[in-house]
């Protein structure tokens, strides 16, 4: 539907991305910390979160110095949140993209610490490193990460989530999870960029509404993409009890209805997108991606 060519965009930002997070987090004493930290932090994935922010604040006129910070932090805190999900305490999953997950590489306990440091240091991160932004939009943005990571966003879905395991439940709380769980972060990685580049309150807005989309279709990619396995192949530990028992977009919606809702927030997500133009390029590249990728 677009002519921009999203897979070189991606590999460029991908590297852009990488470069960063490596000169922002060096090796250093204690060496065993951030080895740890590191080897999730660099280990690969879409990079998609600190993707969406350089996006939005390209698209609002800022600048990669106004940004990278934020973007980096933003990887840092998903990171730590799929440290901490593996953890025996939590999903005791051994593999994640394809490699053995951070505790069964560095322990339990430098698992735990190198979560809490990446946690920390992507506040000090935005706070330290970002460079010709008014100190209003910076607090504004550390609180809304601040507000995502919280029991308000990830930690809220993780708790709801775990509570349930193993049982039957409505499209409500399956919602409710995903909306925090994904959406929170997904969110203030959007408008993060916008609110950085001193984007209009109008165009937060549609933003906010954009990424509402973009984080539920998502999450109902990835149940689709759980059931033709390819998340399997990745390396995802398969077959545990209760999660083969977990309620899903697809069993609740049924496949087909699933691939329809995700389709629908698909073109909701772009139709918010219509004020900014030929300059919502990528973004709607982005949205596409999500919901239509492979893996
Ligand atoms: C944030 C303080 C704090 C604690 C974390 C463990 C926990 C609390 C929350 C769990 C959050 C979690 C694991 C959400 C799943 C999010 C998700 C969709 C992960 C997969 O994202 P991708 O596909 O992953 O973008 P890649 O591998 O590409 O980076």
């Amino acid at each position: 539907m677009t002519q921009f060519d999203l897979t070189s965009y991606l590999r460029q930002s991908r590297r852009q991305v990488e470069a960063a997070l490596d000169r922002y987090l060096p090796l250093q004493y204690p060496e065993k910390l951030y080895e740890s930290m590191r080897y999730s932090l660099l280990g690969g994935g879409k990079r998609l979160r600190p993707i969406l922010c350089l996006t939005t604040n390209q698209m609002c006129d800022g600048t990669s110095a106004m940004a990278l910070p934020t973007a980096c932090a933003l990887e840092m805190v998903h990171t730590m949140s799929l440290i901490h999900d593996d953890l025996p305490a939590m999903d005791d999953d051994e593999y994640r993209r394809g490699q053995k997950t951070n505790h069964i590489v560095f322990g339990e306990d430098m698992a735990i610490l190198a979560g809490d440091a990446l946690l920390a240091y992507a506040f000090q991160l935005i706070a330290e490193q970002t460079v010709g932004v008014s100190p209003e939009r910076v607090v504004r943005v550390l609180g809304l990460l601040g507000k995502a990571a919280s029991g308000a966003g990830l930690v809220g879905g993780q708790v709801v989530d775990l509570a349930s395991e193993g049982q039957d439940i409505a499209l409500e709380t399956l919602e409710y999870i995903h909306i925090h769980k994904t959406g929170a972060l997904l969110e203030v990685s959007v408008i993060s960029g916008a609110i950085l580049a001193g984007a209009a309150e109008a165009e937060i807005e549609r933003l906010t509404r954009y990424s509402r989309c973009i984080g539920l279709a998502f999450q109902i990619k990835d149940d689709l993409l759980d059931i033709t396995g390819t998340q399997q192949e990745l390396g995802k530990t398969a077959g545990k009890d209760l999660r083969d028992h977990k309620a899903t977009y697809p069993s609740l919606l049924g496949y087909e209805g699933a691939c329809k809702r995700a389709e629908q927030l698909f073109e909701e997500a772009v139709a918010e997108l219509a004020i900014f133009g030929k300059r919502a390029e990528p973004l709607t590249a982005l949205a596409e991606y999500i919901v239509r990728r492979s893996h």
